[in-house]
């Protein structure tokens, strides 16, 4: 461990601590802290009933809601993803002198491994899943965490010093109090709207993203995608490395598609990939994410035959596109995944015509506008479920047939009974799954389960 990190792990051991939220990330940072701070504290607006024996015989426990004078009091407040950084007591916090940080602004503080890290709207698992394949197919040794589902304290806690690199996916939500955050490598995929109840503004919603790459310095790198319009001007920024992809046209460092096939530029070199007819992942969002991982694997140092086995040998993740069903010639896709507009729109785009779309949930209040031309080119019926269901059906029922069912359950047993032989239902909601589900992984699992209910015999 270097000495920055030991110091900061012995200041710890004079402090009061407090942990907001006691999700995964709160559990993942008392399984850390205990032992290492002078007091913790972990805190939950809700009660929390199922706490483990280890962390509740070892911690103050505050559930039920939180106290003013305890984000008064303490020294450092170390705050979950799901917390806004305006919340009431975040703010107290603020006022009274503590420091305030992210769960991933305190992890990193501790790690000694260089960090990989990927933001953006949509695309950032697969990416890094992909970057994953590229590198252990390349012999490099590596931790993943962040976002996807691991708390990335969990993996700094277990790293080991034969790691190469961490791999962290990188929120919004995470980005908010992580202000001296520094990746080696820093990836944005893209920026469309999203999370407009929390960030306020796209131009907010930006500068949260940016912050991952704004302490970046000469020997570390960023990785833009030229291709998008919003994040574009961030190739011209700052005085680390910059590689760009695209899949429109040349860049001069970086990955790039050309008749047809995928490239890699670097200084005084460029080596082909693939064709991108040999991609076993369909769509140009795909094609964008496998680019992002050729140009993050090729700085990192993976070899270009890692890079071509990933293209072809990768087969998606669940909730991602997944197709489930081809019965009867009528295909079921599950992307519950797609949480806002511009994942929902790229995976509209990248089917043929003939999609029944079923859509609905946590509203967000995301412009309906941006995916308007997809619908109207590739959808002949929208199905709408959850909160949403009456804003997205006063919007949609003028230009294509909308109509509102009750659940996700009656939708699909509404359209098994209607559907017919060259179509393709898609399940992609443009919205968040709290409305009717703890999470994207239970929406689909859902679908997935009605699905094969139906067409099992
Ligand atoms: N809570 C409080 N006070 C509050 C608000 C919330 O105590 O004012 C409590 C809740 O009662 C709950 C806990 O905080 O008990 C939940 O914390 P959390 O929402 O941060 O959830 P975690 O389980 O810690 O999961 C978080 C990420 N969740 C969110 O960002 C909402 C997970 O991303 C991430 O995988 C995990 O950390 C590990 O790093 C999920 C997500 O939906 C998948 N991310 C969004 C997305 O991908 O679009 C950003
Ligand atoms: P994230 O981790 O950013 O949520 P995922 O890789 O999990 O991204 O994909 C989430 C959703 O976004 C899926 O519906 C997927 O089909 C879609 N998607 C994936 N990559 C992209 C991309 N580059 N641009 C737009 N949508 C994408």
């Amino acid at each position: 461990m270097g000495s920055e990190h030991i110091n900061f792990l012995q200041k710890l051991k004079s402090k009061t601590v407090v942990v907001m939220g006691m999700g995964k990330t709160g559990i993942a940072l008392s399984n850390f802290l205990i032992g290492k701070c002078k007091e913790l504290i972990v805190t939950d607006s809700h009660n929390v009933n199922s706490l483990d024996s280890y962390i509740s015989s070892n911690v103050r426990t505050e559930f039920g809601g939180h106290k003013k004078e305890t984000f008064q009091k303490c020294d450092l407040l170390i705050v979950s993803p799901g917390v806004p950084e305006d919340n009431f007591f975040v703010q107290i916090a603020f006022a009274s002198g503590v420091e305030v940080i992210s769960e991933i602004e305190f992890a990193w503080r501790l790690s000694n491994i260089p960090l990989v890290s990927i933001t953006g709207t949509n695309g950032k698992t697969t990416t890094l899943t992909m970057l994953s394949e590229i590198l252990v197919n390349s012999d490099f040794r590596i931790s993943v965490g962040g976002n996807i589902g691991r708390p990335l304290i969990d993996v700094v806690q277990n790293e080991t010093n034969d790691l190469d690199f961490i791999l962290c996916e990188v929120s919004s939500f995470q980005l908010e109090l992580s202000s001296s955050l520094r990746p080696y490598l820093a990836m944005i995929t893209n920026v469309t709207e999203d999370h407009i109840g929390r960030h306020k503004s796209i131009e907010d919603y930006l500068s949260v993203k940016t912050k991952l790459l704004c302490n970046q310095k000469k020997n570390d790198v960023k990785i833009i995608n030229s291709d998008d319009p919003i994040t574009k001007h961030l190739e011209f920024e700052g005085e680390q490395e910059t590689l760009t992809f695209s899949r429109k046209g040349e860049v001069e460092k970086g990955s790039f598609v050309k008749n047809d096939k995928i490239y890699i530029i670097s200084d005084d070199t460029i080596q082909e990939v693939c064709d991108i007819s040999e991609i076993y992942l369909p769509g140009l969002h795909n094609l964008e994410n496998l680019l992002g991982a050729c140009a993050a694997g090729s700085f990192l140092g993976a070899d270009i035959v890692s890079m071509k086995r990933t293209a072809i040998n990768f087969k998606g993740l669940p909730h991602r596109m997944e197709v489930i069903s081809k019965k009867n010639d009528i295909t079921w896709i599950n992307d519950s995944k797609a949480t806002n507009v511009g994942s929902t729109k790229m995976s509209l785009l990248s089917l043929r015509e003939n999609v029944i779309l079923i859509a609905g949930g946590f509203d967000k209040n995301s412009n309906l506008d941006y995916i308007l031309p997809a619908v109207k080119s590739k959808v002949i019926k929208i199905f709408l479920i959850g909160d949403s269901a009456k804003r997205f059906y006063e919007f949609f029922q003028s230009e294509v047939e909308t109509e509102i069912v009750f659940n996700l359950e009656d939708a699909v047993s509404i359209i098994s009974k209607r559907a017919i032989s060259g179509q393709t239902v898609l399940f992609s909601p443009a919205c968040s799954s709290f409305d009717q589900f703890d999470d994207y992984i239970q929406r689909g699992n859902a679908f997935r389960e009605l699905v094969n209910e139906r067409y099992e015999n």
